[in-house]
């Protein structure tokens, strides 16, 4: 079992590669940037909801990916959320020092969505949406799921995100990815102090 004694302070930055017979991704992420992205892979609704993610939390982003999409979007938008869990854990270390939680409401229009986590180091997660479209340009709408549970299991977040109400499929995956993005810039934060848990670990 990893102690505080092994796990170094947050360094607030992580570069990631992972490399499978499906995907090939090289992820680099600040998470006290100032929403600087540039993003290369070939799943265009994905890109712009990074890109969201990135300037709703200020976060610096790079991510340069393939994948084997001729099968379908399945795998890479799986992989990228795998890696970005992974990033994030990386850069928060032994999570001293930081808020721990974070939770924001995000209108998008006519639609209200919700983010709230926790950096536990224990993986959850739970979404709650009503979405009424199989996709969402050529985007599998049921990928939305698939990529926040990657993050939360990689991250080791308690992650609970809801659409309370909207009308409009782009404006509800939209409005999470912005609800995220503001949450996880408020739970990293820096606070001060030891690590924010009555346990003495977070990890
Ligand atoms: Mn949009």
């Amino acid at each position: 079992m990893a102690t505080e004694a092994t796990v170094a302070a947050p360094s607030f930055v992580a570069d990631v590669e992972r490399k499978t017979g499906e995907t090939d991704i090289r992820l680099s992420l600040a998470l006290h940037g100032t929403g600087e992205v540039k993003l290369d892979f070939p799943v265009p609704f994905l890109r712009h909801m990074l890109h969201l993610f990135a300037v709703h939390g200020q976060f610096n982003l790079t991510i340069e990916a393939d994948g084997d999409i001729d099968v379908d979007d399945h795998h890479l938008v799986e992989d990228i959320g795998l890696c970005l869990g992974k990033a994030i854990a990386e850069a928060l270390g032994n999570k001293v020092g930081i808020r721990r939680y974070g939770e924001r409401h995000t209108p998008m229009d006519e639609t209200l969505a919700r983010a709230v986590l926790d950096l536990s180091g224990r993986p959850a997660f739970v979404l709650q949406a009503q979405f009424t479209n199989e996709r969402i340009g050529s985007f599998p709408t049921e990928l939305v799921a698939e990529f926040f549970k990657s993050v939360a299991n990689e991250g080791r977040m308690a992650l609970h995100l809801a659409v309370l109400y909207g009308e409009n499929n782009h404006h509800m995956v939209e409005g999470l990815f912005k609800a995220f993005g503001a949450a996880l810039r408020e739970a990293v934060s820096r606070v001060g102090g030891g690590v924010p848990s009555s346990k003495g670990v977070l990890e």
